[in-house]
């Protein structure tokens, strides 16, 4: 247990120091530890950057509610959009947890100066896509925050455990939806296939640039932010997923996939990385339309903390009064 006294007077490097070691033996850092300015301000970028993501992802699948083929299935994606506004809400507040306020957060992905996952700048163009979506979109976050459920920061790691069991239950929505349409009639099995076609690339740039162009990962591994590099998880999706294609009978988007019994794992065709650039830059096919829809979302709700910031304040001056 790293458990010495730190007090105001502690330098700089010995509490750095402390702090590495905290992490080294797999203790959890809180709120109110003592942590870097510089871990506090990654993490702040990377979770609020996922709340983001959370949030954006209700979009493309948000365009399906009102056509999905049948009552059951509307309810059930409706019920699995609603769930990922939550996982944006529990990620916010852990976010806060740093010190940032939700409004900060909002302005910052308003005004382009903070990012979420390059996926859901992609159009869902068919019933398929939600199946699609559901198997590899949900399937590549858990592999990513299955990680992540051990991730140095309390608030994160612990939110990651409840956000990866609601995942996994997506997961498994989106994989029965390819399993009756690749299972159904040609017209559907051809559905199945593209969508397959159209997510598979994507998904698997949401594990992040290679480690040799990854800008945070070296540190964040130090500070134990991140459990494992961009190319070990995206490798690890890509194994996985390839017995889950086989199962539906569809064909592997990836005609250089071939296995490697030296490395124990498949090789695969590398990705397009100016497309992966273009889309985190702005510039991907639904960018904007995302940012305009959270904008009036946005703007459509401020009655709301408007009532809520004057049901407080009436709150709070009762309270005084009857103190009084
Ligand atoms: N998209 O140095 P790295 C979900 C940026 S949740 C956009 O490697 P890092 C649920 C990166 O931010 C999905 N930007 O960065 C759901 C950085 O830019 P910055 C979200 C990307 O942080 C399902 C720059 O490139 N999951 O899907 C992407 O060490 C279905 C350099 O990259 C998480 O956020 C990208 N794909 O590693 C909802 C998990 N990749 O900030 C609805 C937590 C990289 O300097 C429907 N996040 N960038 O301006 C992470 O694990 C990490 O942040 C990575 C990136 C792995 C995403």
């Amino acid at each position: 247990m790293v458990n010495k006294m730190i007090t105001n007077t502690t330098p700089e490097t010995e509490l750095e120091r402390l702090f590495q070691a905290k992490i080294d033996a797999e203790q959890k850092i809180e709120p109110k530890d003592w942590m870097p300015d510089a871990y506090r301000q990654n993490l702040i970028r990377q979770m609020s950057q996922h709340a983001h993501s959370e949030v954006i992802g209700m979009q493309p699948e948000g365009n399906w509610i009102t056509r999905a083929p049948s009552l059951r299935r509307k309810a059930v994606l409706l019920s699995k959009v609603q769930d990922e506004a939550g996982h944006g809400l529990y990620l916010y507040s852990a976010t806060e947890t740093l010190g940032i306020s939700r409004a900060e957060m909002i302005t910052a992905l308003q005004t382009g100066t903070a990012k979420y996952a390059s996926i859901f700048n992609y159009p869902t163009q068919t019933w398929g896509d939600m199946g699609a979506i559901g198997w590899l979109v949900d399937g590549a976050a858990i592999c990513n925050q299955v990680s992540l459920q051990r991730t140095s920061y309390g608030p994160y790691a612990r939110s990651m455990i409840r956000i990866c069991k609601e995942e996994s239950f997506h997961q498994r929505q989106g994989y029965q939806i390819m399993i009756e349409l690749a299972h159904g009639t040609p017209a559907q099995k051809d559905m199945a296939q593209d969508s397959l076609n159209r997510f598979y690339w994507p998904s698997l740039m949401m594990f992040g640039p290679h480690d040799s162009e990854s800008a945070h990962s070296a540190r964040s591994m130090k500070w134990k932010i991140k459990r494992e590099t961009n190319d070990d998880l995206r490798q690890k999706f890509i194994d996985q997923t390839v017995s889950q294609i086989n199962y539906l009978g569809l064909e592997h988007p990836d005609k250089a996939l071939e296995w490697n019994e030296e490395r124990g794992h498949y090789d695969s065709s590398d990705l397009d990385w100016d497309e992966f650039y273009s889309v985190i830059n702005g510039n991907g096919h639904c960018n904007r339309q995302r940012i305009q829809h959270h904008v009036k979302a946005h703007e459509d709700g401020a009655w709301v903390r408007e009532a809520t910031a004057a049901y407080n304040l009436k709150k709070e001056q009762r309270l005084a009064r009857d103190a009084a």
